[in-house]
C-alpha cells in the first residue's frame, strides 16, 4: 500500500503515533491534523496528543536536523505541520473557564525566529489560566519595554533557541534595571541552549526547562509576589 492510501483510522493508537511521527518528519500537514483529530476521538486529552505525538515527533526531526540529515526547507515543512496539529490543540487546552491567575507577555528575542516552543509555552500557560500576550519572534527590546508598559503583565517570558540570540535576553533585563522596573516583574526564561546557571547569570527569575515546568514555575513564582506583596501591605 502506498503512503497515500494509509488509512490512519485503521491504525491501532501505537501505531498511528509512530505514522505521525514519519508524517511530522515528511512535513505532513494534512496527515498530522488528520492524525490529532483521530487521537482526540479516541479519547486521548489534548495535553498527550501534544506530547506524545507531536513534541516527541519534533524531537525526532531536532536529532536529523544537528546531525545533517535533515535541512531547513524540510525542517520547516515539519515546523508547519506541527503548527498545524496544535493549532487543533491551542482551543482545546485553553478551555479551564477558570478565574486568570496572571497576565504574561512573551516573546522569541531578536535575531531568532523559532517560535514553536514559545508557542506551546503560551498554549500550556493559557490552558493553566493564564492571559497571554504573544509578542511572535526576532523582538528587539524596544518591542518588550512597549508591551511591558501598555499591558502591565505579572511575566515577562522570553524564548532563543540559538546560542547567539540567547545573550540578547540580558540585553533586556539591562534595559528593564536601566528603567528601574526590573523589580515589577517576574522574568521567566526558556529554550533549548539556556541552562539554569545561564538564567542566574542574566539576572532572571526562572529558567524553565519546558512548558510544564513553565506553568509550575509562573504559578508558584506568582503566590510568592501575592504573599510579598500582602506583607508588605
Ligand atoms: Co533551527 N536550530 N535554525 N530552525 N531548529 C535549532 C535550534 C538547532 C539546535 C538545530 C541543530 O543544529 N541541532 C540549531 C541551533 C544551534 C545553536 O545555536 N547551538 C538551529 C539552527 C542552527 C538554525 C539556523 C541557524 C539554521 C540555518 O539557517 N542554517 C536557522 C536560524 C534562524 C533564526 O532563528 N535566525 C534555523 C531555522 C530553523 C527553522 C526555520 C527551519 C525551524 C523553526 C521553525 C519555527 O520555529 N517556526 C527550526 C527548527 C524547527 C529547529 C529545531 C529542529 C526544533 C526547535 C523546536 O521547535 N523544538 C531545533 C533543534 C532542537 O531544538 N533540538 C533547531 C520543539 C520545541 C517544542 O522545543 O523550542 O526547545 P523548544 O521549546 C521548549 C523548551 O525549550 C521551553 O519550552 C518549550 C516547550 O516545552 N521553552 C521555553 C522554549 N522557549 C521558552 C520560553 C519560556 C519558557 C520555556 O519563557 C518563559
Amino acid at each position: 500500500m502506498s503512503e497515500d492510501d494509509l488509512d490512519l483510522r485503521s491504525l491501532s493508537d501505537e501505531e498511528l503515533v509512530e505514522q505521525m511521527h514519519d508524517d511530522l518528519y515528511d512535513g505532513l500537514k494534512d496527515e498530522i491534523v488528520e492524525g490529532v483529530e483521530i487521537l482526540l476521538e479516541r479519547g486521548w486529552t489534548p495535553y498527550r496528543v501534544l506530547t506524545e505525538a507531536l513534541v516527541e515527533g519534533m524531537r525526532i526531526v531536532g536529532i536529523d536536523f544537528r546531525d545533517g540529515i535533515l535541512f531547513v526547507p524540510e525542517v520547516l515543512l515539519s515546523a508547519n505541520a506541527m503548527k498545524a496539529g496544535m493549532g487543533l490543540l491551542r482551543p482545546l487546552l485553553a478551555e479551564t473557564g477558570a478565574p486568570k491567575v496572571g497576565k504574561m507577555i512573551i516573546g522569541t528575542v531578536k535575531g531568532d525566529i523559532h517560535d514553536i516552543g514559545k508557542n506551546l509555552v503560551s498554549m500550556m500557560m493559557e490552558g493553566a489560566g493564564f492571559e497571554v500576550i504573544d509578542l511572535g519572534i526576532n523582538n528587539p527590546v524596544e518591542n518588550y519595554l512597549a508591551a511591558i508598559e501598555e499591558h502591565q503583565p505579572d511575566i515577562v517570558g522570553m524564548s532563543a533557541l540559538l546560542t547567539t540570540t540567547m545573550p540578547y535576553m540580558k540585553v533586556v533585563i539591562d534595559a528593564m534595571i536601566e528603567k528601574g522596573i526590573r523589580d515589577k516583574y517576574i522574568v521567566m526564561v526558556g529554550g533549548a541552549p539556556l541552562n539554569e546557571e545561564f538564567g542566574q547569570a542574566i539576572g532572571a527569575d526562572a529558567y524553565c526547562r519546558d512548558a510544564a515546568v513553565t506553568v509550575e514555575m509562573a504559578k508558584d513564582l506568582i503566590a510568592r509576589k501575592h504573599n510579598q506583596l500582602a506583607r508588605g501591605a
